[in-house]
């Protein structure tokens, strides 16, 4: 029994992830509904957040779901949104039990859930494959605890940690199958973020490209003083695929003009000395609505969202090449004069990516 649910349970988190990038500012949950050792419904939130992953699994149980256990990542919802209760439909359904990984942190639900199937007489578990299921919904958990999501920091480096020559060229580093890889790394994300200095010296589309994936990530930059070219590729595609400028105070009048008018968001953002605040910058996304950013540098970003301890995972693609000293760094000045002030993760996994190393490391 016990194995089962975790089994199944299992199945239910890979259904979530299907939805990790698409569901924002909702949590991607995943349902499975079991009847006699059978799989009748499964569910993923919808893009959008809505409607709900356990709804869509009811529909396809149908008549099955009577008596039927049912798997969910997240405690089901039960509040009236523009959706009633996920509880009050599995009750309705007639369900006889429900496995849950999670409480819901949401202020609307935070265990109400899992007292209205416990009233209706449902046998209801929790906390099978909590730990996986809160790494999978961590972005959810922290916009709603920490108002900030959770963030990626993906680093493509030289085998001495250069992103870049002396003379700024960066194209390419990484093979092929690295730099599909990270297409397929930016899908599961709401948003891609860079810094303005890779903006202006990259000209990037940060698209996700070559995928068969239609849906396009928000494409977040962060700017300072805004001085980004207004004939770039994110300026001339502003109304295809979102562009949200985060700035400084002392931003270019003329370019947030410009950008407006190009279609871009503008979001304002404190200083944090000479720089954008790495936390506010964050807290505005949250703001937002997001809960996955995936940022791919540059080295000043890179450093000051690794110093003030906002890297929950850190992807580095290691090619097998050398630029020296005088090549651009990966990770800007960190400041770090001892050892014990130095940001440090922890190796989760590695791997061969054609001829590349990808190694991902996570926050303890
Ligand atoms: C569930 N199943 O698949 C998801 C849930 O704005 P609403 O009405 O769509 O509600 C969003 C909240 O519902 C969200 O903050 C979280 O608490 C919960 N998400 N709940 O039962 C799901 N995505
Ligand atoms: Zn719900």
């Amino acid at each position: 029994m016990i194995h089962d649910d975790k089994r199944y349970m299992a199945l239910a988190l890979t259904l979530g992830r299907r939805g990790q990038g698409l569901c924002w500012p909702n949590p991607a949950v995943g349902c499975v509904i079991v009847k006699d050792g059978r799989i009748v419904g499964r569910g993923t939130t919808a893009p959008g957040g809505r409607p709900h992953a356990e709804p869509q699994a009811l529909t396809q149980a149908g008549a099955a779901a009577l008596g039927a256990t049912v798997y969910v990542t997240l405690e089901p919802c039960s509040h009236y949104g523009k959706t009633p209760p996920c509880a009050e439909a599995l009750i309705k359904a007639g369900v006889a039990r429900v496995v849950v990984a999670l409480r819901d942190n949401d202020p609307r639900v935070s265990g109400r859930g899992l007292k209205m199937l416990e009233d209706a007489g449902i046998d209801v578990t929790t906390g099978v494959l909590a730990d996986e299921a809160a790494w999978d919904l961590k972005g959810f958990f922290l916009k709603t605890d920490a108002g900030r999501p959770f963030v990626t920091l993906k680093l493509a480096m030289t085998l001495d940690g250069r992103i870049a020559t002396a003379t700024g060229e960066s194209k390419w580093i990484t093979g092929p199958e690295a730099r599909r890889r990270v297409h397929a790394q930016r899908a599961n994300h709401d948003a891609v973020l860079v810094g303005g200095g890779t903006a202006r010296a990259d000209d990037p589309s940060l698209t996700v490209r070559d995928m068969g994936i239609a849906h396009q990530p928000v494409r977040v930059v962060a700017s300072r003083r805004l001085d980004l070219p207004m004939d770039s590729v994110l300026a001339k595609t502003a109304r295809d695929v979102p562009v949200w400028l985060v700035h400084g105070p002392d931003a270019l009048e003329a370019r947030k003009t410009s950008w407006s008018v190009a279609g871009a968001t503008l979001l304002p953002c404190d200083l944090n000395g000479a720089q954008l605040d790495p936390g506010a910058l964050l807290t505005a996304l949250g703001a937002q609505g997001l809960t996955r950013v995936f940022c791919e540098g540059g080295g000043s970003l890179a450093a000051s969202l690794l110093q003030a301890g906002l890297v929950d995972q850190l992807i580095v693609f290691t090619a097998g090449l050398a630029l020296g000293a005088e090549g651009h760094p990966g990770i800007g000045a960190l400041g770090v004069q001892k050892m014990a002030e130095a940001p440090r993760l922890k190796l989760a996994t590695q791997e061969r990516v054609g001829d590349d190393i990808m190694s991902v490391w996570r926050r303890p």
